[in-house]
């Protein structure tokens, strides 16, 4: 059984869904000063985009569920910043990651594409010679470099660890992070390989690097170290067009923050909640710090910022610093099934913010799907720069659907999943997911579930029985569409 008791009001969540959230929110949330009304129309804007090529933000968190914001309708810890971004331009109540784990997620990211397109369809291991995603996929980092930008990376990285994988071989001219997928707070340690696997990442490594130098910072707060990199990195760019993608290892495991942000949510009673709203503070606390920095710089009606997580809460044992092998229940996927490694809405469904001061309408909430290898398409169109010719990009263009309320580009079209042996794809209020797994305490899913997203966002009832036709024509769908992602070879 799930402990009920750390997730916040359900009811109150699938209000938040509906597209009357937006009053609703407007209770909930402080307006910071740099959440600027325009009274700019779309003609100005386009005028004003042709003369100025914007910057681009990506604050990526990690592990965090859709109910672990107070935006998103979470009671029992704040996200004051969060939810200032989210007052400040649009919230999205239906975007999805293209996969419920790390590496797969971010590929999508920065790509484009499907991960299995980009030959990242999984978990990369950790390992100073792991391999990563093929160097010849083409990031957004790459394709915004003959447009002027400079790019940046502060964080967490995923997507290989063998020097030919890593960010400065994939675009970024600025990187300080890690490769692995996770390290201590403090010591900058990838432990999580050991325990006699065979192959890379088998032994304890120290993960901290400036480019391609390792450096050390024994001590210090790994989330702190972020945002001041992201401070830096904006004060050095302040004068060209730049992209910043600030990747969190928060709340991802391991679950450490310094003292003073326990102390700031020891109101919580829950103590595994308690601990995921730690983690939330810190990564909240950075975002107020960044976006200070781009106020105080002038940035802000120059900068689209994209904020998401790469995918739903863990339940991993590791999250629990107890040895005691329980379940995590701290982090909340709302009012969705399942959580990371799922494909169930609880691993895919995001908390998802866009805000551009001046250019994308305050308050603004969006139901209309999107997913996050749209962010590549989206990026490169209003950068003026080219997408590349050679390749499929899976993902649409959604600033027509977010700035003015076009209809969105996968209203009429599937968008597919694939994790391990599952499979699911989404067309307009259908849902099929095949082979989908649930947390080991949890009871197994039905092989083959198909859930009307409209009436049952929670995936409670399977209709797949009552649906024979539709279920085999999903099902065709995706292997027809498995047949069009061609594997990579790695
Ligand atoms: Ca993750």
């Amino acid at each position: 059984m799930r402990d009920k008791s750390s997730n916040p009001d359900r009811r109150a969540f699938l209000r938040l869904l509906g597209g009357s959230a937006a009053a609703a929110l407007a209770g909930q949330v402080a307006t910071l000063s740099y959440a600027a009304q325009s009274g700019a129309t779309p003609d100005t804007q386009a005028d004003s985009l042709r003369r100025d090529k914007p910057n681009f933000l990506i604050l990526y968190t990690d592990d965090q569920g859709f109910g672990d914001l107070s935006c998103y309708g979470a009671r029992d810890f704040r996200t004051p910043n969060l939810d200032a971004l989210a007052a400040s331009g649009a919230r999205f109540t239906s975007w999805y990651s293209n996969a419920p784990v790390c590496s797969a997620s971010r590929a999508s990211l920065l790509t484009g594409r499907y991960p299995q397109r980009a030959g990242a369809p999984g978990i990369f291991a950790g390992g100073r010679t792991a391999t990563g995603m093929p160097r010849d996929e083409i990031t957004l980092a790459e394709v915004l470099k003959p447009a002027g930008y400079r790019s940046g990376l502060m964080g967490k990285w995923h997507l290989g660890g063998g020097p030919e994988f890593r960010p400065n071989q994939q675009g970024f001219d600025d990187f300080f992070g890690f490769h692995s997928g996770c390290i201590d707070n403090y010591s900058h340690i990838y432990y999580w390989g050991q325990g006699g696997a065979k192959g890379v990442g088998r032994f304890p490594f120290h993960d901290l690097w400036r480019n391609d130098q390792e450096v050390w910072e024994n001590g210090q707060f790994f989330t702190e170290l972020v945002t001041r990199e992201a401070r830096r990195f904006l004060g050095e760019n302040k004068s060209r067009p730049f992209f910043l993608y600030v990747a969190y290892n928060l709340p991802h495991y391991p679950t450490h923050p310094p003292a003073r942000y326990w102390e700031h949510v020891a109101h919580v009673e829950d103590p595994q909640r308690r601990t995921q709203a730690a983690c939330v503070a810190a990564v909240d606390e950075s975002v107020g710090e960044i976006m200070a920095e781009l106020k105080r710089l002038a940035l802000l009606e120059r900068t689209c910022i994209f904020f998401s997580s790469d995918n739903g809460p863990s339940r991993e044992q590791r999250n629990l610093l107890d040895d005691s092998g329980r379940y995590y229940s701290g982090g909340s996927a709302g009012p969705f099934r399942g959580h990371k490694f799922t494909l169930f809405e609880g691993g895919i469904r995001m908390p998802t913010l866009m805000s551009w001061p001046g250019t994308i309408p305050s308050g603004k909430v969006v139901d209309q799907v999107g997913v996050t290898m749209d962010i590549f398409p989206t990026f490169v169109k209003l950068a003026g720069a080219t997408l590349p010719a050679d390749r499929v990009v899976d993902g649409r263009d959604v600033f027509p659907m977010v700035a003015r309320g076009a209809a969105g580009p996968h209203a009429d079209s599937p968008i597919f999943w694939a994790n391990g042996g599952q499979r699911a794809v989404r067309r307009g209020k259908w849902k099929l997911l095949l082979n989908p797994n649930l947390d080991p305490d949890e009871p197994p899913a039905d092989k083959i579930f198909l859930a009307d997203l409209e009436k049952d966002p929670g995936e409670r009832t399977n209709l797949a029985d009552k649906n024979p036709d539709l279920v085999k024509e999903l099902t065709v769908l995706i292997g027809t569409w498995e047949k069009s992602i061609e594997p990579k070879k790695q």
